[in-house]
């Protein structure tokens, strides 16, 4: 079914959005007027994402706004205004200077949506650490793989989030030197400190230090298909394009009420849920509960959310959940609604139309590109199931790899319709600087001057894009992105399992959820208990946004030659699809349909969406 264009109803405008004409935007547009639109440092000492976000707002007419708004779990309020974020995240940034930590250091975070995550991010932002901030619900092996990778100095983190899953790790992670517990009054775990009384102590005055727009200031880990998370290093200049595209593709303006329903620990809710709201100097909006409809529903009405920045999963959520929990609400003040991170199917566009008059603007990014690429935008029309057009100072391709690995090259999709892997002209200013430790990996991603994203797209006749898939193995469950092989190498890691193969099948909750296939040592039975502690260790170890939903034993997986596992080829038997191409099929490969496969204990959970 093709779904019919929207055009804007002028009365949900509310007002006019900051994009009026995409054409003469993007025509007119260039990335240096947009670095010169922002403060700097005073004294031309460089660009800092902190300065930006908070300091030039404390020192101006925003100082006694509220900058965040935090609704706690247990319906407590706190609103911190932009000058006391700057007399906090000040002090943060001196504990850090007394404990000795370098300026290029890495700062972990491993909270909740709580004010110490925000203020801990900033104040070492301040401070020019680079800050990691990590999902709460990752299990000790994430954590301690990205720490290690990331050589990570400081944890800031809670007394239970440390003792549940860093202490048993901690001597596998000789940089760690300081771990700082936000919630500490009552006693601090051996070998960690009380931050509360740290920044008590210390001065809320600090001067930001000259910081080179391409010093570090962020690294974020994106799942890779060999196992190892990859860590995307962004740099200060990132928050010049923070800023444009919060602009242009979330229509922030000066007195909104903004509400992005992201972790940090996703590359969201950093770029869209910390710097572009507070460099923009709106208020903004911090839920410390998970996903629940009433209570969604109740922020959105009694907040007067503006702007409203979501996942899909989330979306379809309130879909099923029905009319009823929304009815006899006021959500008048709502203008503006974005969602990103999957596909964002046509009737779920058409349904914010029907619930709140406006449709839901779907846009694109990926951690690698640290801001907004494609989006919908507020004035212009749109096409359900579309992902928008590229942003001012953003051009997008639709290419064709040409060559190989020794001479990579691309040829460009003038057709329109055609598809074809998405890519982008390097360049903008929130592009990653490089993958830690693997530069090579990095200068792969790139050919003729053009970013592969991975993706496969199309672009139509009037230049909006059209997400296809993946031409990867990679999983969107849920709005998290993950690599099948960090999950194959956890199942293995369970004394029964010899084999893993992981593939994401399609769920219509959270797009895809994670199942795997794995071989069992010879004489070890498929027993519900024993399926039971697989699916409790790899919970465990992984968390449960990543542990598989569904583990299957098979009697073999199908292989190549060189004996990877084809995970296309387990999908596509899963899925009854064609099985394509099997030239490099080895031996006669086990049949996953065949298979004793079962939902995990907690059954089919909805897992809260990032
Ligand atoms: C921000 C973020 C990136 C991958 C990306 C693509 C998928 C993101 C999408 C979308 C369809 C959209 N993705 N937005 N797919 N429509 N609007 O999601 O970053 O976690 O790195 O994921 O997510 O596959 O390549 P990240």
């Amino acid at each position: 079914m093709t779904w019919p264009t929207i055009d804007k109803d002028p009365a949900r405008l509310l007002r006019p959005p900051n994009v009026a004409d995409y054409d003469e935007l993007r025509a007119g547009f260039c990335w240096e007027d947009a670095r010169a639109a922002l403060d700097g440092l005073p004294n031309g000492a460089g660009l800092n994402i902190a300065h930006e976000a908070v300091d030039r707002h404390a020192a101006g007419a925003r100082a006694e706004q509220t900058a965040i708004r935090w609704l706690g779990k247990h319906d407590d309020v706190r609103d911190i205004s932009y000058r006391e974020l700057a007399e906090l995240t000040g002090r943060f940034a001196n504990v850090l200077e007394d404990l000795g930590v370098a300026a290029g250091e890495r700062v972990f975070l491993l909270l909740g949506r709580v004010p110490s995550l925000y203020i801990a991010a900033l104040g070492a932002l301040k401070h020019r650490a680079v800050i990691s901030p990590m999902f709460s619900a990752f299990g000790p092996e994430p954590i301690r793989q990205r720490m290690e990778i990331g050589e990570g100095r400081v944890l800031v983190t809670s007394r239970r989030l440390y003792e549940r899953k860093v202490a048993g790790i901690r001597d596998q992670l000789p940089s760690l030197k300081h771990v700082l517990i936000v919630d500490g009054e009552d006693g601090t775990p051996p070998g960690t400190l009380d931050l509360e009384a740290l920044l008590a102590d210390a001065s809320p005055d600090h001067t930001i230090a000259p910081t080179d727009p391409e010093d570090r200031a962020l690294v974020h880990f994106t799942s890779g298909t060999t196992g190892q998370p990859k860590g995307a290093v962004h740099v200060h200049e990132a928050v010049v394009a923070h800023t444009a595209t919060g602009r242009f593709a979330l229509d922030l303006q000066d007195d909104d009420i903004y509400w992005c329903t992201a972790d940090p620990g996703w590359v969201t809710g950093t770029s869209y849920g910390i710097i572009a709201p507070l460099a923009l100097g709106v208020t903004m909006i911090v839920d410390e509960a998970e996903y629940d409809t009433e209570r969604w529903y109740t922020i959105l009405e009694e907040q007067r959310v503006s702007v409203w920045y979501t996942a899909p999963t989330a979306i379809r959520m309130l879909m099923k959940a029905g009319d009823e929990p929304r009815a006899g609400r006021d959500l008048s003040a709502l203008r503006f609604i974005a969602s990103v991170g999957e596909p964002l199917n046509p009737a779920a566009v058409v349904w914010g139309q029907e619930a709140f008059g406006l449709p839901i603007h779907d846009n694109y990014w990926q951690t690698e590109t640290g801001g907004i690429m494609i989006a919908n935008l507020a004035a212009s029309e749109v096409r359900p199931g579309s992902m928008g057009r590229p942003l001012p100072g953003i051009e997008a391709g639709i290419v064709h790899r040409t060559g190989d690995d020794d001479d990579p090259g691309v040829e460009v999709e003038d057709a329109p319709d055609v598809e074809g892997e998405l890519a982008l002209r390097a360049g903008w200013p929130s592009m990653f600087r490089t993958y830690l430790d693997q530069d090579v990996r990095y200068a792969r991603c790139f050919r003729d001057g053009w970013y592969l994203t991975g993706d496969l797209a199309r672009r139509d006749a009037d230049g909006f894009l059209w997400f296809l898939g993946r031409s990867d193995d990679f999983i969107k469950s849920a709005g998290h992105l993950i690599g099948p092989t960090e999950v194959e190498a956890t199942l293995t890691a369970h004394d029964a399992v010899v084999e893993a193969g992981v593939i994401g099948i399609p769920d219509p909750m959270a797009g895809e959820v994670v199942k795997a296939f794995v071989t069992l040592y010879p004489g070890v039975e498929a027993t519900d208990e024993l399926m039971r502690d697989l699916h409790g260790f790899a919970r465990k170890r992984l968390g449960p946004a990543v542990a598989p939903r569904e583990i299957a034993v098979v009697d073999s997986l199908p292989k190549t030659r060189s004996g990877k596992i084809m995970r296309r080829l387990l999908k596509a038997r899963e899925l009854g699809l064609p099985e394509g191409d099997l030239s490099t099929l080895e031996g006669e490969p086990g049949t996953p349909g065949a298979s004793d496969s079962r939902p995990g204990p907690a059954g089919p959970a909805e897992e809260a969406p990032s």
